[in-house]
């Protein structure tokens, strides 16, 4: 059946997203002759430009380091008719039992609902902090350049565009949920005071780390799936260290298994994954 003949499943906003990690079978790999293998990584290569030219789809692939997983995927599509298509054709791309799943995650772009609105901008910061009075021409400029900030950031969270920085870490995350330590039972301004808290140090990370929260509650074990961009591993380490200490992560974080990866052009990959 062909993809046009099933009801599309694209959310009302925001994309599917989908890391993938699979391990290599290298003795079934190692029955394959030269013709074969050179076959099969056109096949994989075809696909991933193909998945490439999808609109509004994206793919990153990237080499795992530890023996966690040999190789990754993040894909970043609208439709999860599409993404289950991608991923069924990736897992099988290089071959039958060439590529055996390790571990795989499933969530969604979104908005956040601590992200501050106009009316909070307006009174708290430009009223409040800045001591500026509505309606003179320094509000309404001020208030004119959130909006477009803001515009801005809600598309990059919900239709992201990722950079090739080489370091890509990916990791699942739930907020707590017992006794004192319930974040679902904190009444939604302390919720947003924290929230700010931990963006506060988020953004000193500016220009090292790109981030990317997507949320899978309902969707996989935990309740997001953050991805880390960098361009040094330490950026890493030291952000999600630094984030410990702060409440959101040290009283309501708790994280399922990291994956650190590194994103190369397929060539390179293949050398490395030893294909
Ligand atoms: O997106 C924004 O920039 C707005 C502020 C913000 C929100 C709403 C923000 C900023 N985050 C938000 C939401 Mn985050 N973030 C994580 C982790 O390892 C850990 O301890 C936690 C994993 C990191 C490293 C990180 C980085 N953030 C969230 C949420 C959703 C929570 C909810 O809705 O209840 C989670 C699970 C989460 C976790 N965060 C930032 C960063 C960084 C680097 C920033 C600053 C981004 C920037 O302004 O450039």
């Amino acid at each position: 059946m062909s993809n046009t003949e099933v009801t599309p499943l694209v959310p009302r906003e925001g994309w599917h997203v989908m890391h993938l990690f699979y391990h290599v079978d290298h003795a079934q790999w190692a029955l394959f002759g030269d013709d074969e293998k050179r076959q099969a990584k056109t096949r994989l290569t075809e696909l991933v430009q193909e998945i490439r030219a999808t609109p509004d789809t994206h793919l990153l692939i990237f080499s795992v380091a530890t023996p966690k997983a040999d190789l990754g995927f993040m894909l970043l599509t609208p439709d999860l008719q599409v993404a289950n298509m991608y991923e069924k054709q990736l897992s099988l791309s290089l071959g039958p039992e060439i590529l055996s799943p390790s571990y795989s995650y499933l969530s969604q772009t979104e908005g956040s609902e601590y992200t501050t609105t106009r009316e909070q901008y307006a009174a708290e910061t430009l009223k409040g902090e800045k001591g500026m009075e509505e309606g003179t021409p320094e509000f309404d400029a001020a208030l004119k350049e959130f909006d477009e900030r803001m515009a801005h950031y809600l598309k990059h969270r919900l239709y992201p565009v990722l950079p090739d920085w080489p370091v890509i870490c990916f990791y699942p995350m739930s907020k707590r949920r017992t006794g004192n330590d319930n974040w679902y039972s904190l009444p939604y301004d302390k919720r947003r005071e924290l929230m700010a808290g931990h963006a506060k140090v988020g953004r000193t990370y500016s220009g090292r780390i790109l981030q990317l929260i997507t949320g899978s509650t309902g969707l996989d074990e935990h309740e997001w799936g953050v991805t880390l961009l960098a361009k040094d591993t330490i950026d890493v380490k030291s952000i999600v260290y630094e984030m410990r200490f702060d409440e959101v992560s040290a009283r309501y974080g708790e994280f399922g298994d990291f994956y650190i990866g590194m994103q190369l052009p397929l060539d390179v990959l293949f050398r490395r994954i030893c294909l």
